[in-house]
């Protein structure tokens, strides 16, 4: 299993436990964006027996899209999952720990699966939780390439372990200035997607 840089990254290390078995690769020490896909075909390539998955951003999967159509030309059995929170959501959170109103973190992003399907693979688009688990048994159910296209929650910040005193000033200061532009219904947005979030002693 392969992670991208940015906010999928924690959330795998977080719920998802390399058990001897399997394995979590990512950018861990360079921290380079849009590692998954490329590290998942070279892992492919070496063993198509195993399962190789690819838990991409979609920052990260963008800016790597046409290699999707690497693992379609090798056929390549490689999962992507994509994390689609259309956003720069890592870059988004540290601008907010700087004390910054979140600026050109946005993504307008395609319909994923329609385009994996368009190549050739497998796609489907994930808009409701309770669709995906189905989604993820049919992808990986399939003998080629999928991609189960997971919509999530632009609001959800991935909160480090530790926060320190002047990440919560600099979110304060972010967030005064975002309402001071009238994005209150932002915040409170904001706040109600993270409360299930925060870490408890
Ligand atoms: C080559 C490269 N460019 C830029 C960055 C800075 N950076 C780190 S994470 C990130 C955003 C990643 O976006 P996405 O893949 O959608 O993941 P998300 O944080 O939204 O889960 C950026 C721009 C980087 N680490 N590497
Ligand atoms: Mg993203």
């Amino acid at each position: 299993m392969f992670v991208d840089t940015g906010m999928c990254n924690v959330w795998a290390a977080r719920y998802i436990s390399p058990n001897g078995r399997r394995r979590v690769i990512g950018s861990f020490t360079h921290g380079s964006m849009a590692n998954a896909l490329p590290q998942a075909i070279g892992a492919q390539f070496t063993d198509r027996r195993r399962q190789v998955v690819s838990m991409s951003g979609d920052g990260g999967f963008t800016m790597l899209m046409g290699d999707f159509l690497t693992l379609v030309q090798y056929d390549l059995p490689v999962k992507v999952v994509l994390f689609n929170n259309s956003s720069l959501g890592m870059v988004e959170l540290e601008m907010m720990v700087a004390g910054l109103p979140a600026y050109g973190t946005g993504n307008h992003n395609p319909d994923f699966a329609a385009i994996a399907r368009a190549a050739g693979a497998h796609g489907v688009r994930v808009e409701k939780p309770k669709e995906l688990r189905g989604a993820l048994r049919d992808a990986f159910k399939h003998q080629g390439p999928a991609l189960v296209d997971v919509v999530t929650d632009p609001n959800a910040l991935s909160m480090p372990p530790k926060i320190s005193r002047d990440m919560v000033q600099g979110f304060a200061l972010s967030a005064g200035k975002i309402v001071l532009e009238g994005g209150v219904g932002r915040m409170v947005q904001m706040a109600r997607s993270n409360l299930r979030n925060i870490p408890r002693p």
